[in-house]
C-alpha cells in the first residue's frame, strides 16, 4: 500500500520539513517507516488497527510509560543530555494528541529516531544478550512503581491455554485445507499441553504476580548502542500492559538464544545456545532480580520453552487460518516460523535441567 506521507507528516508538529520516508525494520504487525525532515530523523508508524482495536488506549499506555521513565532520569537530564535516548520521545499532532488520524482513518504515531544505536534480529555475542536482557529487566524495574494499571491492548495476549484453543478452532475449521500437512507439528504441540497452564495456575495460586511487562521482548525491540554495546532504549511499546515477568524473559530466550532467524528453513541451524541463555538470565536478573520472588525466578527457564511454543502455536494457527495475522513474505512462511519454534522448544526442553541448575545457583 502506498501512503501520502506529506499529508500524514503535515498532521504532526515536526522539526523541519518533510523530505522522505522509507520502510524500516522487520516487524510483523505495524507499518514502520524511517522518516527524514530537513532537520531531524523520525520513526513513523501506522498502527494495525485490525489487531489493536483501541489505538487511543494503546497510545495512552505509550505516553504513560515514556513519561514515567523520563521522570526517573529527570535529575540526570541536566548534566547528561544523552540520557534522552533512553526513552521514546513521542511527537504530538497539531491538535495536541500523541497520534494522528489520516483522511482514510489510518492511525499514525511518530517519535524521534535514536541515533547511534541499532537492533539485531539475531544476537551475535553473549555481551549483546546481557545488554539486551538488562535493558528489559530494568524496564520492568522502572515500571514497577508506575501508578495505576495500564490498558490491556490485546486481551489474553499470553494466555497459552487460550492460544491452544484458538489453534484447535483453526484446525477444526481448516479453511485452507492445510491441516493434514501439519500433523508432526500438532503432535508436539499437543504432547506438551499439560504445561501450558503452569504460569496461569501459578498466578491463580498467588505464587506469581502480575506486573507491568513489555510482552513482546523480541530482541529486535531493544536498541543497542553502536559504541558502548549497552542497551539504550526499549521500543515497540504496543503490548506494554499487565503481565508476568516470565512472558518477557521467555520471549528473550525464544529470540536471543538461537543462532538462526525466526523463519530459518534449515532446522539443523536452530537450537538454544547455553552461553546465550546464561547471559540473558544474568542480564535480566541484574534489573528484575530486585523484585522477583524465588518461585518466580525458578520458573524463568521454563518460560523460555513455554513462550517459544506459544508463539509456535500462534504461527501455526495463522497458517491454518490462511495467514491473516502475521505479515508473510513467502509461501508457508508461518509454517516455517512454527517449525523453528518447535525445534527451538525441543532444544530448550533437552537443556532445561541445566538451565534450572544455573538459575538456582545465581
Ligand atoms: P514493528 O512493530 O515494526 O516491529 P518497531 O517499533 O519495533 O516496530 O520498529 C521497527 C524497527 O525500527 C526496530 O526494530 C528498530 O530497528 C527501528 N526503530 C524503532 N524505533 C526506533 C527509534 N526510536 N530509533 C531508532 N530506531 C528505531
Ligand atoms: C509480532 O510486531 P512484532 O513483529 O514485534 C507479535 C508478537 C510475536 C512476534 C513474533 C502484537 O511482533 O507477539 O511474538 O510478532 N506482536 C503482536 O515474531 O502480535
Ligand atoms: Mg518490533
Amino acid at each position: 500500500m502506498e501512503f501520502d506521507f506529506r499529508a500524514v507528516t503535515a498532521g504532526f508538529v515536526l522539526d523541519g520539513d518533510f523530505v522522505s520516508a522509507e520502510r524500516y525494520g522487520t516487524g510483523h504487525i505495524n507499518d514502520t517507516f524511517k522518516m527524514y525532515t530537513t532537520r531531524q530523523t523520525y520513526i513513523l508508524q501506522r498502527i494495525n488497527t485490525a489487531i489493536f482495536k483501541e489505538p487511543e488506549k494503546l497510545m495512552d499506555n505509550f505516553v504513560r510509560v515514556c513519561s514515567h521513565i523520563e521522570g526517573k532520569i529527570a535529575a540526570e537530564k541536566q548534566s547528561n543530555p544523552a540520557c534522552r535516548r533512553r526513552f521514546l520521545q513521542v511527537v504530538r499532532s497539531k491538535s495536541g494528541e500523541p497520534f494522528f488520524r489520516d483522511a482514510d482513518g489510518g492511525f499514525w504515531r511518530c517519535y524521534v529516531y535514536v541515533d547511534g544505536a541499532r537492533t539485531y534480529d539475531v544476537l551475535e555475542t553473549p555481551q549483546q544478550a546481557y545488554a539486551a536482557a538488562a535493558a528489559f529487566g530494568n524496564f520492568q524495574l522502572d515500571l514497577a512503581d508506575m501508578p495505576g494499571r495500564l490498558n490491556e491492548t490485546i486481551a489474553d495476549f499470553h494466555h497459552t491455554p487460550k492460544r491452544l484453543a484458538a489453534l484447535e478452532a483453526a484446525l477444526k475449521a481448516d479453511v485452507k485445507g492445510r491441516a493434514a500437512e501439519v500433523a508432526p507439528e500438532l503432535d508436539y504441540i499437543f504432547k506438551n499441553r499439560e504445561e501450558y497452564s503452569i504460569l496461569i495456575d501459578g498466578m491463580e495460586r498467588g505464587e506469581l504476580f502480575e506486573r507491568t511487562t513489555h510482552n513482546d521482548t523480541k530482541l529486535n525491540n531493544v536498541l543497542i548502542d553502536d559504541e558502548t554495546g549497552e542497551g539504550v532504549c526499549v521500543i515497540d511499546l504496543d503490548t506494554v500492559m499487565p503481565g508476568l515477568p516470565h512472558y518477557d524473559f521467555g520471549d528473550m530466550v525464544r529470540t536471543g538464544t538461537s543462532p538462526a532467524p525466526e523463519d530459518e528453513l534449515d532446522l539443523s541451524k536452530v537450537g538454544m545456545r547455553f552461553e546465550m541463555f546464561e547471559a540473558l538470565l544474568r542480564g535480566f536478573l541484574s534489573g528484575a532480580g530486585k523484585f522477583l520472588n524465588p518461585r518466580e525466578k525458578e520458573l524463568l527457564p521454563f518460560s523460555g520453552k513455554l513462550i517459544t511454543l506459544e508463539i509456535g502455536i500462534r504461527f501455526l494457527t495463522d497458517y491454518l487460518a490462511g495467514d491473516v495475522y502475521f505479515k508473510i513474505h513467502r509461501e508457508k512462511h508461518n509454517l516455517d516460523r512454527c517449525r523453528t519454534q518447535i525445534k527451538l522448544a525441543q532444544s530448550i526442553e533437552a537443556q532445561l535441567p541445566e538451565m534450572q541448575k544455573l538459575t538456582a545457583s545465581l
